[in-house]
């Protein structure tokens, strides 16, 4: 039986990566953050399922910023494989945090390898680091592929391209098996609710149940190759099960606006959005009411923000075999339907 070590197991990635790995026959280990409130909502129902019986389920507490911690569980698992998933993944929360973000991001990947060099276990271990499409940032070639030059435009781009170098530094400086997945955007109902496309659909479901009034959001120009994070952490365990090691770019080969996402949101629940321009407080109208639903605020723009994003996925669909499954607006519908299901108000039980 194959181990696996996750980090970020709490997050919306380590939740599909450990379903998919428990299904496959592995015995998974995360690493969980000390938090006041309890953060392992995303993989309770892994708990019920695969840890009562037969345990498979381990997690064990860590931190990226921490090196002995890190240190301690590489040696006591001793991986077959290592799936880096932690970071401060909030790419505006990176310039209110750089160093912080800099530290788990950038540092905490190398602390990471490091626990796998010290632990001998370089021949052994495989290793795939959650590397990412802000790696592009200002771009200079579209679509992007491994190949395209990398300017990032944040904190935490810049603290992502260490991480990305510092892992192909250790494949080839260790012989390690580190491949590094660059992957675009990935969304789904498990998405934590400050990104932009949990944000809208979460807001929609409220709205349309007469919870909220207004949805305010920033850039609506910025646009996204959005896919669906189940088929991505598909690819991450691709990676690692190839003769070699190597770096890939995983994206659906569309690109979409916010304004899109936002249209086709209001669009799954029956609500058609009319765009009215007044500088920069541009609105959104509901065409049936003229009732103002989205509102542009400027506390949501970035000092700097990535315009255009869009993968070229050529080399992965040839050497991993590995294809998307579902469409943007396939995408865009099951978050819109698993928000209503949560907005849903509790009926007072008496
Ligand atoms: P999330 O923000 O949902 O999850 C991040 C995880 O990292 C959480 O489990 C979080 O723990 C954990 N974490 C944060 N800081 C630390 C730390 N200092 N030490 C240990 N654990 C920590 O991210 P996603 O699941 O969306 O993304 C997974 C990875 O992929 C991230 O590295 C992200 O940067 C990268 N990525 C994501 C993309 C996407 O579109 N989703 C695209 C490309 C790359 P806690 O639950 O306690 O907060
Ligand atoms: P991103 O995702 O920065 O691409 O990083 P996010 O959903 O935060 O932003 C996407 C685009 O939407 C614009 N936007 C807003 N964003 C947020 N969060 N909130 C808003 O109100 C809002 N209004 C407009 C942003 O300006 C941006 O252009 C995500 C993260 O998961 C990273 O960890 C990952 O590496 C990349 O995707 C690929």
């Amino acid at each position: 039986m194959k181990k696996a070590l996750i980090t970020g197991i709490t997050g919306q990635d380590g939740a599909y990566l450990a379903e998919l790995l428990l299904n496959k026959g592995y015995e998974v280990h995360g690493i969980q953050r000390q938090s006041s409130v309890p953060n392992t909502e995303r993989i309770e129902h892994l708990y019920r399922n695969f840890v009562k019986e037969d345990p498979k389920l381990f997690l064990h507490f860590g931190d990226l910023t921490d090196a002995a911690s890190l240190n301690n569980i590489v040696q006591e698992v001793q991986p077959d494989e290592v799936y880096n998933l932690a970071a401060q993944s909030h790419v505006k929360v990176s310039f209110e945090a750089p160093e912080y973000t800099a530290n788990t991001d950038g540092l905490g990947t190398l602390r990471l390898l490091e626990a796998i060099r010290l632990a001998e276990l370089a021949g052994k271990t495989r290793f795939y680091q959650a590397s990412t499409s802000e790696l592009y940032g200002k771009v200079h070639e579209t679509p992007q592929r491994e190949t395209t030059p990398f300017y990032p435009r944040s904190p935490y781009g810049v603290a992502k391209l260490y991480a990305y170098w510092i892992t192909v530094n250790y494949r080839e400086s260790y012989n390690l098996f580190a491949c590094n997945g660059i992957l675009f955007n990935h969304e789904s109902p498990l998405r934590g609710e400050t990104f932009v496309s949990r944000k809208i659909t979460k807001a929609v479901a409220n709205i349309k149940l007469g919870l909220q009034d207004t949805l305010h959001l920033g850039n609506l120009n910025a646009k996204r190759d959005w896919g669906f994070a189940g088929d991505y952490v598909r690819a991450m365990w691709l990676m690692l099960q190839q003769e070699f090691p190597d770096d890939y770019v995983i994206a659906t080969a569309e690109t979409h606006s916010v304004r899109e996402f936002v249209e086709l949101a209001f669009d799954a629940v029956g609500i058609r959005l009319l765009w009215r321009e007044e500088g920069i407080n541009e609105t959104g109208i509901c065409a049936d009411t003229g009732k103002t639903l989205v509102k542009v605020d400027p506390r949501y723009f970035r000092p700097a923000d990535v315009d255009l994003l869009l993968g070229d996925t050529a080399k992965a669909t040839r050497q991993l075999g590995w294809k998307p499954t579902v469409t943007f607006p396939d995408l865009v519908q099951i978050m819109v339907r698993e928000d209503l299901k949560r907005a849903v108000p509790k009926k007072p039980v008496y």
